[in-house]
């Protein structure tokens, strides 16, 4: 018999079975009422912004393997997809290539999805949801007006940061070192009316809950530790000398250092500032928040401390901030490191109140030079303070948030309308819930200047007011993208929602999200508002679980030559090119074999090779195999010692593949064992092989293509029907290993001669003391390092060492 030459040609591989997969409705999943578990596996869903690059390919793959893997171990997997499909760039797609947003979404979003199917990603697409589509965004204006009749929602006047460039609001999470997220221009400070949502109603369960959290990357957690910062401390109330009536508050988190005051610190936008200041004018410096120069200023004015009744003289200072606290704080030299620079920089004095180390000495001690609480610890002496101040009405515990609330306006066209009506008789009126959804209208106007084309557009702007009937406006502004993220996970889970966002009986079964994969850059936005989304629908009986996911995967970037893959520094790769030339099973493989999934990924073109060579050594493998084999059939048996060898390396491998999955997704390493596996493979010689050894040879092939699948599904589901399978290897059991024969069968042996190594040895796993004793004495090595001597005595440690002393 002649035999055939087999070449990996995963062109003619590959879309065979996408083809296969979703005519087959592979990947469509629904709620099981028996045994099954379930495991919802969610990557974020991408912005439509034209192609899928690298960062996806990744991001989606660790998603990918995972959703498969738990298939095959028989749960339940909810594996869905969707569009964030509002958003900037198709607006100013808009203007600069003449198109309307909503084509341009949709164009990029059937190129994506394409895209995504021929990376053999298995979503049910049954549940894909595009964020722009009227269907999805009147929900969240339900939400809106809801959250309005709640206070939850609510108008207000502030000083907002604002992208000159992008010509809008952003959030404090969009602004990054003082610049725009998005276009990295400089950010301004612009006073507007603005819709805000109150996040800070859970300021505190939001902070606690992060402590449940427990499968949540710890650097996340401490940043939105951090971003939500609790300080827990007082209100204290000064009066002002010869301004009687009025009072300056401050909030400290150390009323115990009180007497160590030697000034007051007013922001100099305070309400009091103007009035205080005796001097004039404000000096420039003072204004100039964004510098970390410490620069004050004396207004003249003295306030009264309410404990010693000391003047204390009050100055204006541009590091202390307006809306934080108090506005206004109360400065110890001796006891912050802030304070001290100050002081020292205008000789102001520094009075030491607690003994505890050199000046300045942050941290807790023992009050000296202070009457109410000498002698007192830290957390005593404040707690005798607060007491004291609130008996005599001049201060009060107080807990305070760095967390605020969340600024929802944007001036934007491509986003969800806000439902509010703005009617000159009144005022503020919510659009009634049957109006609903307010349409974008599609028929506007971009300009490249003019701000929102809503803003412009009379069709949209004008309507009646519901409650009198008279001329009224529209609200102009959308809502941030973010709101509709922050509640997608949610939607996913029932197909058919009716009449309803979420539906709760679906999202019972489905929630949490158990494996929730993407980018560290959300971790005080995205993060923070889809908790804060998952406990406002709890407590509306939308959904039943605190937190929205269970574990958090943070997905490193992908770099090439050193910088981060993107358009800007032209150092992009494109899946497409890569998929059409190696195959999409190998693109998958590189991303995930390159290195751990939560670490930075360098891009490099042996690597990627390297993957395709073992994918086509696999092929051959078992194309030859099968040659040889298609009359065998595989079992798992072995009577020799080469055929126990091999199948102990069977054994090892699934064990260790299955292990590092399971541990933290450790593909990387998983891949590697494959690797292994293939190469012990290949030093097996089939024509001189017994019945036995063939068909435990076979059985190691069905194995290795079962484990592979995942990874290289394509490939995986290939040489499954080339074995003569019918079932496609996802709903195909994920293969099974034997402790026993898992374990190593041999072990390395030191014989020792005083501590000293003198030889090694193989021996089996577990020979007794007795046998290893013997071996020991009878090494030439250790009878020529015994030179004739008896040993005095023999230690055996069993599966390590014989050390014999002399
Ligand atoms: C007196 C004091 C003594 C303070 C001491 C600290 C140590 P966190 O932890 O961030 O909440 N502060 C209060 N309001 C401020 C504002 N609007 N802008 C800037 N700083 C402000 O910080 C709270 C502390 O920051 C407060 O406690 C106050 O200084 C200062 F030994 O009060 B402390």
């Amino acid at each position: 018999m002649t035999r055939k030459q087999f070449d990996y040609v995963p062109t003619e591989i590959e879309p065979k079975w996408q083809k296969k997969w979703l005519d087959k409705n592979l990947f469509y999943v629904e709620n099981d009422s028996g045994p099954k578990p379930k495991k919802f596996v969610l990557e974020m869903f991408p912005y439509p912004s034209g192609r899928i690059h690298m960062g996806h390919v990744r991001n989606y793959s660790i998603g990918d393997v995972m959703a498969r893997y738990f298939r095959m171990r028989g749960y339940n997997v909810l594996h869905p997809m969707g569009w964030d499909a509002f958003g900037l760039p198709a607006e100013n797609a808009a203007m600069q290539n003449n198109v309307h947003p909503k084509k341009w979404t949709y164009e990029n979003i059937a190129v994506m999805k394409a895209q995504l199917n021929r990376l053999a990603m298995s979503f049910d697409w049954r549940r894909e949801i595009t964020t722009c589509e009227e269907d999805y965004y009147r929900w969240e204006q339900v939400m809106f007006l809801r959250m309005l009749k709640e206070g939850l929602a609510y108008r207000e006047k502030r000083k907002l940061n604002w992208c000159p460039s992008c010509e809008t609001v952003l959030a404090n999470e969009e602004v990054v070192d003082t610049r725009c997220w998005r276009c990295d221009s400089v950010v301004i400070q612009k006073e507007m009316d603005q819709w805000f949502l109150k996040i800070t109603k859970y300021a505190e369960e939001l902070l606690a809950g992060i402590d449940t959290l427990t499968q949540w990357p710890e650097h996340i957690k401490t940043m939105q530790r951090n971003w939500i910062g609790k300080s827990v401390g007082a209100e204290i109330d000064f009066a002002i000398e010869k301004h009687p009536g009025n009072t300056i508050r401050v909030f400290t988190t150390r009323p115990d250092t009180i007497y160590g005051v030697s000034a007051l610190l007013l922001a100099p936008h305070h309400k009091l500032a103007s009035k205080l200041n005796e001097m004039g004018e404000l000096p420039a410096g003072v204004q100039d928040t964004e510098t970390t120069d410490k620069v004050g200023f004396f207004t003249g004015s003295y306030a009264i401390h309410p404990l010693t009744g000391e003047k204390i003289p009050i100055w204006l200072a541009n590091f202390v901030l307006t809306d934080y606290g108090t506005g206004a704080l109360m400065v110890v030299p001796a006891h912050d490191e802030r304070d001290f620079e100050f002081a020292t920089k205008y000789k102001l004095p520094i009075i030491k109140v607690v003994e505890g180390g050199d000046l300045p000495f942050t941290e807790d001690g023992m009050s000296v030079s202070s009457p109410l609480i000498n002698g007192l610890k830290t957390g005593d002496a404040k707690k005798k303070i607060i007491d004291h101040l609130v008996q005599k009405k001049r201060g009060e515990a107080k807990i305070n948030f760095r967390l605020r609330d969340w600024g929802i306006s944007r001036q934007r066209y491509w986003g969800t309308p806000i439902p509010i009506i703005h009617c000159p008789k009144d005022g503020i009126v919510p659009v009634p819930e049957k109006d609903l959804p307010v349409r974008l209208p599609e028929n506007v106007e971009f300009k490249k200047t003019g701000g929102s084309p809503l803003a412009q557009s009379p069709e949209f702007l004008n309507v009646k007011c519901p409650k009198c009937g008279g001329p009224a406006k529209r609200e102009p502004d959308t809502m941030s993208t973010f709101v509709e993220s922050s509640w997608y996970y949610a939607r996913y889970p029932s197909i058919k929602h009716g009449n309803e966002a979420v539906n709760k009986k679906d999202c019972d079964y489905w929630l949490p999200v158990d494996h929730y994969i993407g980018g560290v850059e959300h971790a005080t936005g995205h993060l923070l508002y889809f908790r804060f989304f998952q406990k406002l629908m709890r407590d509306w009986g939308w959904v039943s679980g605190d937190e929205p996911a269970k574990q958090l995967i943070s997905q490193g970037m992908v770099y090439k030559d050193g910088a981060k893959m993107s358009k800007s520094k032209g150092n992009v790769v494109d899946p497409d090119e890569l998929i059409a030339r190696l195959g999409a099973d190998t693109a998958r493989l590189f991303v995930l074999f390159a290195g751990p999934i939560e670490k930075d990924l360098e891009w490099s073109d042996q690597s990627v090779e390297g993957c395709y060579r073992f994918l086509g050594r696999v092929y051959r493998l078992v194309m030859n195999g099968l040659q040889d084999l298609h009359a065998t059939k595989a079992e798992d048996r072995a009577t020799s010692g080469d055929e126990k060898k091999l199948q102990h390396l069977m054994h090892k491998t699934i064990k260790n593949v299955t292990a590092d999955i399971e541990k933290d997704f450790h593909y990387n390493t998983a891949i590697s064992f494959m690797m292994e596996f293939v190469n012990g493979l290949y030093q097996i010689d089939l024509s001189a092989a017994s019945t036995e050894m063939r068909a435990l040879y076979k059985k190691c092939l069905e194995n290795l293509v079962l484990m592979l699948s995942p990874f290289a599904p394509h490939l995986g589901d290939e040489l499954w029907s080339e074995m003569g399978h019918k079932e496609f290897t996802l709903n195909t059991n994920w293969p099974k290993y034997n402790e026993e024969l898992a374990k190593s069968s041999e072990k390395e042996i030191v014989f020792q001669i005083n501590g000293k190594i003198k030889d090694r040895a193989i021996c089996r796993d577990g020979t007794p003391d007795e046998e290893l004793k013997e071996l020991a004495l009878s090494n030439l090595k250790i009878k020529e390092g015994l030179g004739g001597k008896s040993p005095k005595r023999v230690i055996v440690v069993p599966n390590k060492l014989v050390n014999i002393v002399v």
